[in-house]
């Protein structure tokens, strides 16, 4: 069982399980026919070839079913995609500024740190902007990918939904060291993210942040 750690992760793990499935339904479904044909249609078997003509009740079924089929793969991801780009008015904003090779946030009050800290269950939106080159902001638990882009500022959200803490990397290719190019959501409770970002690091961070 996932735990689903944003509010995400539902909605984009069914649009990926569902068209996974249909995937696998229909490799060992064509697979399977194509080696069964191969068998009871071999030459041996078969001396004299026979004519085949066209099926109209099979080309209708090969054309409708897909076409139906990737009209639900089309609305699971549109659906998807709407809900990401809705920023909630009541979101929280932290500035992410990525370089060859880190992420750094910055909070409303001032406040920067190499690690993003969140409050629990609170909409979050992060304005994306790079120093140098192409970065992507990924946070694979929250289902959360989005391109970070120099002279343009890109935007994403989430809301954390369990206290916890989860890796966030560089997903596009940016150089020498794009591999280290990773940091960490660390989310926790409404009361102690505010004694963090007002006034510093209470312990149970240092816990957390090994860094
Ligand atoms: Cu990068």
């Amino acid at each position: 069982m996932i735990i689903a750690q944003s509010q995400f992760v539902k909605s984009v793990d069914f649009a990926f399980f569902f068209i996974i499935a249909v995937s696998v339904f229909f490799l060992v479904l064509i697979t399977g026919l194509m080696i069964f044909f191969v068998i009871k249609y071999n030459r041996k078997r078969n001396p004299h070839a026979k004519n085949i003509h066209g099926n109209t009740g099979l080309e209708i079924l090969w054309t409708v079913v897909p076409t139906i089929l990737v009209l639900f793969m089309f609305y699971f991801g549109w659906t998807g995609y709407k809900e990401m780009s809705s920023i909630p008015e009541d979101s929280m904003t932290v500035n992410v500024t990525a370089q060859m090779w880190k992420f750094s946030f910055k909070y409303d009050n001032g406040k920067t740190s190499d690690t993003l800290f969140v409050p629990v269950n609170k909409p979050v939106k992060v304005n994306l902007s790079s120093l140098d080159v192409n970065h992507a902001f990924y946070i694979p638990a929250f289902r959360l990918k989005k391109d970070v882009i120099p002279g343009r500022q890109n935007t994403a959200w989430f809301t954390a939904t369990e206290i916890s803490s989860h890796p966030i990397f560089c997903a596009e290719y940016c150089g020498l060291n794009h591999s280290y190019m990773y940091t960490e959501v660390v989310v926790l409770s409404e009361s102690d993210f505010n004694v963090w970002v007002n006034r510093g690091v209470p312990n149970i961070i240092n816990a957390v942040d090994k860094k």
